[in-house]
C-alpha cells in the first residue's frame, strides 16, 4: 500500500484531531485557577473599570523557576496591585505558590500551563516556591516584594 499525499494529509489532521481531544480532556477539573481577594475590603471597587493584572510569565525546571533567562528572579509590584502568574512547566512537575496571599497553582507537569491571580493586598518582601516534594528546599523559590 502506498501513502499518497492526500494519505498524509488525513493521517496528520487526524493525529490533529487527536491531539485537540486529548488536550481538552486534560483541562478539565484542572483549571490552576485560584483568586484571592482581601477581607472585606475590596466591595468598594465594584462597578469600577476592572484593573489590569500585572503578569510575569515563568517556567519551572529542576530545580528553579525561570523568567526571561534569569533564575528565580525578584518579582516586584505595588500594593494593592492585581498580580497574575503565568507559569509553565518546562520540565518537571511543578507550581508556584506564595503562602502569605493564599495563592498557588495547580502542579504541572513538562509543557503544561497553568496561572493563579490575586491581590496583592500588603507590603513587604515575601518568598514564593515551589511546593512539590523538596524543590523549595532545593533551591526552587525566589523573592516577591510588594512596595
Ligand atoms: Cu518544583
Amino acid at each position: 500500500m502506498v501513502f499518497g499525499q492526500k494519505n498524509k494529509k488525513s493521517l496528520v489532521l487526524f493525529v490533529l484531531a487527536v491531539l485537540a481531544v486529548f488536550a481538552t480532556g486534560c483541562s478539565n477539573g484542572s483549571e490552576g485557577y485560584a483568586t484571592v481577594d482581601t477581607n472585606g475590603n475590596v466591595l468598594e471597587n465594584s462597578g469600577s473599570v476592572q484593573q489590569e493584572a500585572k503578569t510575569f510569565v515563568m517556567s519551572g525546571e529542576n530545580f528553579k523557576f525561570m523568567m526571561d533567562g534569569t533564575e528565580n528572579p525578584d518579582l516586584t509590584v505595588n500594593e494593592g496591585d492585581k498580580v497574575r502568574i503565568e507559569f509553565t512547566s518546562g520540565q518537571g512537575f511543578h507550581d508556584w505558590v506564595i503562602d502569605e496571599f493564599g495563592a498557588r497553582t495547580s502542579q504541572v507537569k513538562d509543557g503544561e500551563s497553568t496561572f493563579v491571580e490575586f491581590t496583592a493586598d500588603k507590603k513587604g518582601t515575601f518568598e514564593y516556591y515551589c511546593s512539590v516534594g523538596s524543590h523549595r528546599q532545593m533551591g526552587m523559590k525566589g523573592r516577591f516584594i510588594v512596595n
